[in-house]
């Protein structure tokens, strides 16, 4: 077995030049951590994007960049801007991610952002052909890369090939609208090993590669040619101690070290001690229904009044994707409502929603995590959602309650959670009730169970189990049917 070929559209490493110096700073991201374990040392390279266009590069810097990055085990596909405009905030965030996501209605077929895709997913497929050999293991990471797999087998027929996607795969109704959808399909299935978060997805796509392709599928394996290809869900995990040694090391420095943001978050304790903090952190994106959940929110306090002034709601939306079209009228929807609501309700001691649209450093999110009574996280449709699972992971002495969406797939492994439809106000508003109305023993009872699952299939064990189920598969040799 050669090395290990890690494939993602953004590469875990931010780059920045100032005064012709160059520093590669490793990313924080879930992804980056729980992939560390299979990108160490020699044995692995990560081929991406560096989130600099060929036109924001120097050209005398080039060769140094290469260099900063070779360091890290990282190598860069370059791409111009009209190809990241094309191919990432084109196809993959106008026509899959609403796709996918299940809004049929946002999602554009247009032919120069499919062409784009095509163009770069090759230029994708090409630099990892230059940089592996055929005895190596390569894993390709969701949407933006779907079409590497095959592009990567016609060159490299026996090369061990694993693709992971990040987000929902949708059921078959929703798929078959998509123009490429064959084509999709087929870059898929270039690879040996497909990984979902559920198996809901799972079904979804074999359900496709059955109706679409007319292949054979025989529980979750799917005949092609002469190839044997599995498909198999891993739930992905986090970094579960990170998150539980920042709580422990946040309570123990609470007297000598405070950030801003906590002293804030202790003096409304101090002079409100009834009231709850409910706290919500999405990137600001139509799926994760933060809109909808406002409107939950007033519907809360209107059908429950005797909790005006006991109940703070913090958003932290962080900015995404600000250049897309559906994602600028989001954000206006929801300064509006945030500002009309706050109008309407606030009084002289009470502000009912803290509204923050920015990213904050690790140490505010701990911050937020640790004085938050409750986690409220409302997708209309996410692929896991990890921000369910690192509240819970910092809820060190056990308290705190989480209400999460029954369309996050993280739903699927924390029935401990308080589980809503997002659509169903009614059912929020008795929701928020009873979770601020929760005795600490149930409390302590449902995190137990929650944070003992999340410590044993944390991010390391997603990612060794991926890798393992791909190496088993080329070492089991049924990667191919005898004729
Ligand atoms: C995609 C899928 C799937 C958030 N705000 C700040 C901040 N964060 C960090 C959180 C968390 C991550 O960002 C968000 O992860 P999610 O899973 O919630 O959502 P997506 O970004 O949509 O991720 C999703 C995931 O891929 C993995 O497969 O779960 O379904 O959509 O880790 O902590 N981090 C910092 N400051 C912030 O303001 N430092």
């Amino acid at each position: 077995m050669g090395k290990t070929i890690i494939i993602s559209n953004r590469l875990p490493i931010q780059l920045q030049i100032s005064n012709g110096n160059i520093d590669a700073i490793p990313s924080v991201g879930g992804l980056a951590t729980g992939m560390k374990s299979v990108h160490s040392g020699n044995e692995s390279l990560w081929v991406g994007w560096s989130g600099l266009t060929q036109e924001d590069t120097p050209p005398e810097l080039e060769k140094d960049i290469d260099e900063a990055l070779e360091k890290n085990g990282c190598a860069k596909v370059n791409l111009s801007a009209e190809e990241v405009e094309g191919f990432y905030f084109g196809f993959s965030n106008r026509t899959i991610w609403p796709l996918f996501h299940y809004f049929l209605e946002y999602s554009e077929f247009e032919l120069d952002f499919w062409n784009t895709y095509r163009e770069v997913n090759r230029k994708f497929a090409d630099a990892i052909i230059e940089k592996s050999s055929e005895d190596d293991v390569i894993w390709v990471h969701d949407y933006q890369l779907m079409l590497v797999p095959q592009m990567v087998r016609e060159k490299r027929p026996n090369t061990s090939i694993g693709f992971f996607l990040h987000i929902p795969f949708p059921s078959y109704e929703i798929f078959r609208t998509l123009p490429w959808r064959e084509e999709v399909l087929q870059g898929l299935l270039g690879s040996d090993l497909i990984g979902f978060h559920t198996y809901d997805y799972e079904r979804h796509f074999l359900s496709s590669v059955r109706r679409l392709l007319g292949l054979e599928v025989s529980f979750n394996d799917i005949y092609l040619d002469n190839r044997v290809i599995k498909v198999d869900s891993f739930p992905m995990g986090i970094d579960y101690k990170k998150f539980k040694t920042a709580a422990q090391d946040h309570e123990q420095n609470k007297n000598t070290h405070k950030s801003d943001l906590q002293k804030r978050l202790d003096s409304h304790k101090a002079s409100a001690p009834d009231t709850k903090l409910i706290l919500s952190i999405d990137r600001l994106d139509y799926s994760k229904g933060i809109a909808k959940r406002i409107n939950a929110f007033e519907y809360f306090l209107n059908k429950y009044p005797e909790y005006k002034e006991k109940v703070r709601l913090i958003i932290l939306a962080v900015p995404s994707r600000s250049n897309v079209p559906q994602y600028q009228l989001l954000k206006r929807e929801i300064d509006e409502l945030v500002g009309r609501i706050n109008g309407e309700l606030a009084t002289v001691n009470w502000t009912p929603i803290w509204y923050f649209y920015r990213s904050l450093p690790f140490e505010n999110l701990i911050d937020l995590y640790t004085s938050s009574d409750i986690a409220w996280l409302t997708p209309l449709r996410d692929g896991m959602n990890l921000v369910a699972k690192e509240y819970i992971a910092t809820r060190t002495d056990k308290t705190g309650v989480l209400i999460l969406s029954e369309m996050a797939g993280s739903a699927y492994e924390m029935n401990e959670a308080l589980l809503i439809n997002p659509n169903n106000f009614e059912e929020q508003a008795d929701t928020l009730k009873r979770a601020i109305t929760m005795p600490e023993e149930e409390q302590k009872s449902r995190n137990t169970f929650l944070q003992n699952r999340l410590e044993r299939y944390n991010v390391e064990v997603w990612a060794n189990e991926f890798m393992n189920a791909l190496k088993q598969k080329k070492e089991g040799g049924d990667d191919f049917i005898s004729q």
